[in-house]
C-alpha cells in the first residue's frame, strides 16, 4: 500500500498535573496502559498516522500525520511555551472526572492557550474537552450536568480500560481535518479572485491609476552642497 502525505497537524494536549495526558496519549498510540506516573520533564512529542479516504485508482491512500504535543513539569513548560503552542491545529484540554480543581482549572488552560496564540488562529483552532478516568466510577466528582456549559466537543474517556479513547481521537481529528480542508477552500478561492483581478487589471491598464513621485528639490540650499539647515528653505521650513 502506498500513501500520500497529505497534511500535518499538531495537536496540543494541556491540563492539570496528574491527570492522565500522558495515559491517554500512550493508550492511543501504544495500546498500554501503565499505573505508574510518568516522571518525565518537559516536551513530548507523539506521531501517529491517520488513513483516510478509499483507495484511488493507484492503490494511494491519504494519509494524515498527526503530531500530539504532551507536556510534563510546568516550570519548565513556561519558558518553552510560545513555541509550543505555535502552530497548534486542535487543543485538548483534560481534567480528571475525580478531581474538582483540574476541572476548576479549564479555564486557566485555555487562557494560557489564548495568551500565546493569535486571535484569528484562536478563532480557527478546535479545542475539545477530554474528562479522563471514567472507569473510576466510585469517586467522581465532576457531573456531567457540570461540563455542559462548556462550548466545545466533549469526551469521555478511560485510558485504563482504553473506553472512548480511540473514538475520542478519530471524531477531533475529524474535524480538524473538515476544518482545514474548509479553509484550504477558502484560501484557494481568495488566491484565485485575486488572480482574476490582476488579471483583468493587466487587460484594462486604464483600471491602474500611475502615481510618480518627483524628487523634492530644496532649491534655496542645494547649491552650497548641505541640507543642514533645510528647515529655513522654501520647501521644507
Ligand atoms: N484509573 C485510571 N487511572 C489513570 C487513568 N489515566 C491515568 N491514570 C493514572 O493517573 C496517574 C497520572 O497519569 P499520567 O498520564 O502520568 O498523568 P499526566 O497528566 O501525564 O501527568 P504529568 O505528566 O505529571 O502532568 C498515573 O498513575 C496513571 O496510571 C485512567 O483513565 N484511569
Ligand atoms: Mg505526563
Amino acid at each position: 500500500m502506498l500513501f500520500k502525505e497529505v497534511e500535518k497537524c499538531k495537536i496540543l494536549v494541556l491540563g492539570d498535573p496528574k491527570v492522565g495526558k500522558t495515559a491517554l496519549i500512550r493508550r492511543l498510540s501504544e495500546y498500554t496502559f501503565d499505573e505508574e506516573e510518568t516522571h518525565k520533564v518537559g516536551i513530548d512529542v507523539v506521531k501517529k498516522h491517520v488513513t483516510f479516504g478509499k483507495n484511488n485508482k493507484d492503490n494511494i491512500k491519504k494519509r494524515f500525520t498527526i503530531e500530539i504535543w504532551d507536556t510534563t513539569n510546568q516550570a519548565e513548560f513556561q519558558s518553552l511555551s510560545s513555541g509550543f503552542y505555535r502552530n497548534a491545529d486542535g487543543v485538548i484540554i483534560c481534567f480528571d472526572l475525580t478531581n474538582y480543581e483540574s476541572f476548576s482549572n479549564i479555564d486557566y488552560w485555555r487562557n494560557n492557550y489564548e495568551k500565546f496564540t493569535p486571535p484569528q488562529k484562536v478563532k480557527e483552532t478546535p479545542i475539545a474537552l477530554f474528562a479522563t478516568k471514567c472507569d473510576l466510577t466510585d469517586d467522581i466528582s465532576v457531573t456531567s450536568k457540570m461540563i455542559e456549559d462548556f462550548e466545545m466537543d466533549k469526551y469521555k474517556t478511560s485510558a485504563k480500560t482504553g473506553e472512548n479513547v480511540e473514538e475520542a481521537f478519530k471524531d477531533f481529528i475529524k474535524k480538524i481535518w473538515m476544518l482545514k480542508r474548509a479553509q484550504k477552500k477558502e484560501r484557494d478561492k481568495n488566491r484565485d479572485k485575486n488572480k482574476e483581478k490582476e488579471k483583468s487589471e493587466e487587460n484594462d491598464p486604464g483600471s491602474r491609476q500611475v502615481i510618480t513621485l518627483q524628487p523634492q528639490k530644496h532649491q534655496k540650499f542645494e547649491d552650497k552642497g548641505s541640507m543642514a539647515d533645510c528647515s529655513k528653505c522654501f520647501t521644507c521650513g
